[in-house]
C-alpha cells in the first residue's frame, strides 16, 4: 500500500489528499494511512499535513529507494513489479536471474551501486555508487528474435527523451546504444536477448546514466560526462526514472506494430549523431565511410568513397565518429 499511496500522492502534488478519503480508497484505517505516511517520511520523502486537511507530498529524496522504484513500476502497464538494491553485481545479471526463475513476469531492476557493472562484449560499466542511474528492464513480448534488435533503439529514443525532459538539453543518439551530449557519452544501453529459434523468451534492457557524478576515472573522463556536469546543477534521478520506464512503455509498440516502429524510427533518426557522418569502421580494416541512412531494424547503411555501399549489422563494428568523441 506504501507504493499506491506514493503514486496517488505523486499524481497529486500540489495538492492535498484527505485521511479520510486515503483510508476509504485503501480499505483500511486512517491509522494505517498515517503509519504509511511516517513510513515515506523515514524514507526521505517530505509529506506536509494538516490536522483536517490531510496530507501533501512537498519534495521527493533524491536518494532511490524501494518504495520509489516499486511506485514507478506500479504507474506502467507493461511491468508487474519493481525491485530496488543498494549494491548489486550488475542489475542485467540480477535481471536474467529473476527471469529465469519467474517465467512470466516483466520486472524493473534498481540499483544505487553495481559492483560488476557491463557493457558490451564484457566491458566494463563505471557504476559509482549513489550518483547515476543503474537499471534494468525485463520484458516478455511476443516476437520473433529477428525483430528483438529494436528494442536498443526503443530504449535509446526514450532514454534520450526523458534525459532532455529533465535537463533541457539536446541529446543525441551515438549508433547504436550511446547517448551523447555536446560530444560526451552520458548513457550505455546494453540490451541481452534469451530466445528459441522462433520466440523470444525474454529480452533485458540495461540502462546506465551518468546523472549527478562529478569525477570520472581516466580512462573515460575525456569521453565521459554527467548531467550535472553538462546542466550545473543536481538532476532527481527518481524524476528521471519515471520519465524513462513511462517513454519506454510509450514506444514499446515498435517491437509489433509497423506504424509505432514507424513513428519511433522517425524519431530515432531526428535524434541520430551518426546519421549523415563521416565514420571510421572499427571491425573493418578501419575504413572511412558516409552513413547515409539507418534502417527500421537499426542497420547502418554507409557508402564507401569508391562509391560502394555496404550495410552494417549491430555489433559487427565498433564506428567511431571523425568529428565527435572516438
Ligand atoms: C555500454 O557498453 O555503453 C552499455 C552500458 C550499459 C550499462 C547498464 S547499467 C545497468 C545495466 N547493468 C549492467 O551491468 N549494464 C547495464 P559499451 O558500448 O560497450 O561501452 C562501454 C565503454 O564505455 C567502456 O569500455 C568505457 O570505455 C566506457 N564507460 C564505462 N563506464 C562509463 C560511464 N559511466 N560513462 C561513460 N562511459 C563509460
Amino acid at each position: 500500500m506504501k507504493g499506491k499511496l506514493l503514486e496517488l500522492l505523486r499524481q497529486h502534488k500540489g495538492k492535498t489528499l484527505s485521511g479520510q478519503d486515503l483510508s476509504g480508497q485503501f480499505g483500511v484505517s486512517r491509522t494505517a494511512v498515517w503509519k504509511a505516511i511516517e513510513a515515506l517520511r523515514a524514507e526521505g520523502y517530505i509529506i506536509r499535513s494538516s490536522p483536517r486537511l490531510g496530507y501533501e507530498l512537498v519534495e521527493e529524496p533524491d536518494a532511490l529507494g524501494p518504495t520509489g522504484v516499486s511506485s514507478i513500476a506500479a504507474s506502467s502497464d507493461y511491468l508487474d513489479v519493481g525491485f530496488f538494491f543498494h549494491q548489486i553485481d550488475s542489475t542485467n545479471s540480477e535481471a536474467k536471474r529473476f527471469a529465469e526463475e519467474h517465467p512470466r513476469q516483466c520486472a524493473l531492476f534498481v540499483a544505487e551501486e553495481q559492483t560488476a557493472g557491463r557493457g558490451r562484449l564484457g566491458r566494463h560499466w563505471m557504476s559509482e555508487r549513489g550518483t547515476g542511474l543503474y537499471l534494468s528492464l525485463l520484458i516478455r513480448p511476443d516476437i520473433e528474435p529477428s525483430r528483438a534488435s529494436r528494442v536498443t533503439q526503443i530504449a535509446a529514443v526514450a532514454a534520450a527523451e526523458a534525459v532532455e525532459a529533465v535537463t533541457g538539453l539536446e541529446t543525441l543518439i551515438k549508433w547504436p546504444n550511446d547517448l551523447v551530449i555536446q560530444g560526451k557519452k552520458v548513457c550505455g544501453i546494453l540490451a541481452e536477448l534469451s530466445a528459441e529459434m522462433t520466440a523470444v523468451n525474454y529480452l533485458v534492457v540495461g540502462i546506465g546514466i551518468n546523472v549527478n557524478q562529478f569525477i570520472f576515472p581516466d580512462d573515460i573522463k575525456e569521453k565521459a560526462a554527467s548531467l550535472h556536469i553538462l546542466t550545473g546543477r543536481r538532476i532527481d534521478r527518481q524524476m528521471l526514472l519515471a520519465e524513462l520506464v513511462s517513454r519506454f512503455g510509450r514506444y514499446l509498440s515498435a517491437l509489433t506494430q509497423n506504424e509505432a516502429l514507424e513513428k519511433m524510427h522517425q524519431v530515432y533518426r531526428l535524434k541520430s549523431a551518426t546519421l549523415g557522418k563521416e565514420v571510421r569502421l572499427v571491425g573493418k580494416q578501419n575504413r572511412t565511410a558516409r552513413v547515409i541512412d539507418i534502417t527500421k531494424e537499426g542497420e547502418l547503411l554507409v557508402v564507401y568513397p569508391d562509391g560502394e555501399r555496404d550495410l552494417i549489422h549491430f555489433g559487427e563494428v565498433s564506428v567511431r565518429g571523425l568529428d565527435f568523441y572516438a
